[in-house]
């Protein structure tokens, strides 16, 4: 290392700690205005291709009936997703982000400027696929779920701790494939519960439609206790 390199090295961390500060106060404020506004925020972190859209837009297409929900979603480029979840009849707003990897506050802080969050239930927020950065940033929201699909092998809550610490429900997705891919439910519980002891651990498929009964079950409670509190 040379000695820029050395000198340099506070100041990038000083930085980092005003950027993840100035993201905390916007945070705050956001959480505020979904509790005046009586809104429900959820969001999703995983990995790309774990299975978030597909499993949002089966929860969209089962609460659209009977509660107002709109979506906001991540990427780093393309309108994929939002047209995926547009499908719902849901108001849904896309967030491209370029090169980050994460979702900040301030941008969805922005992506709300022109809608009414008084007339919402419940709002979704997909991040970026992505198993690091998201867990840096808090967003305001109310419940973080963090989605691990059985294709990507039990050790992910013992690699990427972070992610499983700063969310508060793990979600095994695509549980139709965990037989032909010898997903070890038991092994994959006990590794969260390493991390995390006491997780709220949900089994579901998106494209079977198994477990999604004790996840809205799970969510109308969640929604009642935060409306009581
Ligand atoms: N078999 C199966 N495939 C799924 C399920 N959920 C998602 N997929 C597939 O996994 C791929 C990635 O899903 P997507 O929802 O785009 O993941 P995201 O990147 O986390 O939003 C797509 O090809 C989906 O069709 C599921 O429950 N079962
Ligand atoms: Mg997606």
């Amino acid at each position: 290392m040379n000695s820029t390199a050395v000198i340099s090295q506070p100041r990038l961390v000083e930085v980092r700690r005003n950027i993840l500060k100035q993201n905390d106060l916007v945070a705050r404020e956001l959480r505020q205005r979904f509790h005046d506004a009586g809104v429900f925020v959820v969001s999703l972190v995983s990995s790309p291709g774990s299975g978030k859209t597909a499993f949002l837009e089966r929860t969209l297409a089962l609460l659209r009936p009977n509660y107002r929900v709109a979506a906001l979603v991540g990427d780093l480029a393309t309108e994929n997703d939002a047209a995926r979840l547009a499908r719902s009849g849901a108001p849904v707003k896309q967030i491209t982000t370029g090169t980050l990897c994460h979702l900040e506050a301030a941008m969805i802080k922005a992506a709300l400027d022109d809608w009414n969050i008084g007339e919402l239930d419940y709002l979704f927020i997909e991040n970026v696929g992505n198993l690091v950065c998201p867990s840096s940033y808090d967003i305001g929201e109310d419940l973080r779920l963090v989605l691990l699909s059985v294709t990507e092998g039990e050790d992910k809550p013992l690699k990427y701790p972070t992610i499983f610490n700063t969310a508060d429900v793990a979600i095994f997705t695509k549980m139709d494939l965990a037989r032909a891919v010898e997903f070890d439910l038991a092994a994959a519980d006990g590794n969260i519960l390493r991390v995390r002891p006491g997780m709220c651990v949900l089994r579901v498929s998106s494209k079977t439609g198994e477990g999604m009964d004790e996840w809205l079950q799970f969510l109308a409670l969640a929604g009642r206790r935060q409306a009581g509190s």
